[in-house]
């Protein structure tokens, strides 16, 4: 028999060169606005939560408006919280009453969700909780083992529904694996995950699976900071936009400049790994403002840039004095989020020939200049930045960058 499972290699292609996706962090507590761990961290018990659900009945929740947005900031892919860890699932269930569809919604936000990514172009992401808080079980299976065994159960039960009942799927994001008094070692087993990611894979067999069900699987995935993994292994960094949590905060104090997040893709593609900008949708469904301006400002600048970073390479020699460098096929990328006052780049160490140097918000060719301690000077560039936001600076070069 001809086998026609893919290798590693071909079902990641794609998630390394898209680079960038929008994770959506949107359920129940987002009517309560103050982030998606607030029924844990305010001790509510889970029958007074679960009345949220009466009152969410999200009247502008388009997800043709969320696909059409995502594609506006140059993402590739989004990942929705299908349920987090209160166990409101976006999707009908046949093992739980808990869901979207069958209470006051009466929608299945996934399916709506799945069918506008497909016809916008974009990959379909899944987050799924493996914990669920109602479960008097995940505190202590000791006292509780029969919830501890119905949590799992129902886990597994709502894996295979989202990997049968919505078509392709190309990334399922666990999170919530950890259990409390167990190590690392222990929570595959706690969840079965191996039988479970085997499921997956017979019903899904080209999807791509995160770390976070106690096995590695395909893709690391650092939260709230940029940290690569070793070359060949993917890896994706998810942040938030605003800083005090993942779900909608109403009275939001602190949100993260645009040059800020663009610095943590260009870092992230400067590491090939991906970067996953959360978003965080009003209870009645629209994305606030202050997120839509900065995924659209990042998307205005990809729109120059772009070739920088989607299916971006490590390059082997840096610009640290200036900002970081990416690299992809015989081209070198300068990003400079530090513009010399003189409009004069230096770049130390690159072994190659430079066939021509090309600032991408311009179209302005740069002098280039060979130096003492096999400095290169980019010259002849003005004086403030040509972009506000981070400037890149192509090197078209004789052949995959090297460094000396
Ligand atoms: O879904 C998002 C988070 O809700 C979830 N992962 C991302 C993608 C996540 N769950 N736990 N954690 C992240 C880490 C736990 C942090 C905690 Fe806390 C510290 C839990 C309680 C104290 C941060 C601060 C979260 C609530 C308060």
């Amino acid at each position: 028999m001809v086998s026609t499972e893919k290798s590693y290699e071909e079902r990641i292609r794609w998630f390394n060169e898209a680079r960038f996706g929008i994770f959506v962090h949107w359920g129940l507590y987002a009517i309560l606005g103050r982030g998606e761990w607030v029924m844990f961290l305010e001790r509510i018990p889970a029958d007074e939560y679960a009345q949220l659900a009466k009152r969410f009945k999200p009247s502008k929740f388009d997800a043709n408006a969320w696909a059409a947005l995502a594609k506006e900031a140059g993402a590739k892919y989004m990942v929705l919280t299908t349920r987090h860890h209160d166990g409101f699932c976006l999707f009908d269930s046949k093992v739980s009453d808990f869901t979207s569809v069958k209470t006051a919604a009466k929608r299945d936000f996934v399916a709506e969700y799945v069918e506008a990514l497909r016809k916008a172009g974009l990959r379909v992401g899944f987050y799924y909780s493996l914990l669920d808080w109602r479960f008097p079980g995940y505190f202590d299976r000791e006292a509780y083992p029969e919830s501890a065994k119905a949590l799992v159960e129902q886990a597994h039960a709502q894996v295979r529904e989202l990997m049968t009942n919505y078509g392709k799927i190309d990334i399922l994001w666990y999170d919530g694996g950890w259990v409390p008094g167990l190590q690392q070692e222990e929570i595959a087993d706690f969840w079965r995950s191996r039988e479970l990611n085997a499921m997956v894979r017979s019903l899904q067999p080209d999807i791509i699976i995160n770390n976070r069900s106690g096995l590695p699987e395909d893709f690391d995935t650092p939260e709230q900071r940029v940290a690569a993994s070793e070359s060949g292994r993917a890896w994706e960094s998810c942040m938030t936009i605003g800083t005090g949590a993942w779900g909608y905060v109403h009275h939001e104090s602190n949100f993260r400049s645009v040059p800020q997040l663009i610095q943590y893709l260009v870092t992230a593609a400067s590491g090939e790994g991906n970067f996953l900008l959360n978003v965080g949708p009003k209870p009645d469904g629209t994305i606030r403002r202050e997120e839509v301006w900065r995924l659209r400002e990042i998307g205005n600048w990809l729109a120059v840039n772009g070739e920088s970073i989607y299916g971006s390479e490590r390059c082997p020699f840096t610009a640290k004095s200036v900002g970081l460098t990416t690299a992809k096929g015989n081209n070198a990328y300068v990003h400079v989020f530090r513009w010399p006052k003189q409009g004069e780049i230096t770049v130390p160490g690159i072994k190659n020939e430079i066939k021509q140097a090309t600032v991408l918000a311009t179209g302005q060719k740069a002098i280039v200049e060979r130096g003492t301690n096999a400095r290169t000077f980019l010259k002849g560039l003005p004086k403030t930045p040509p972009d506000r936001y981070d400037t890149v600076i192509k090197l078209e070069l004789d052949g995959k960058p090297e460094a000396c």
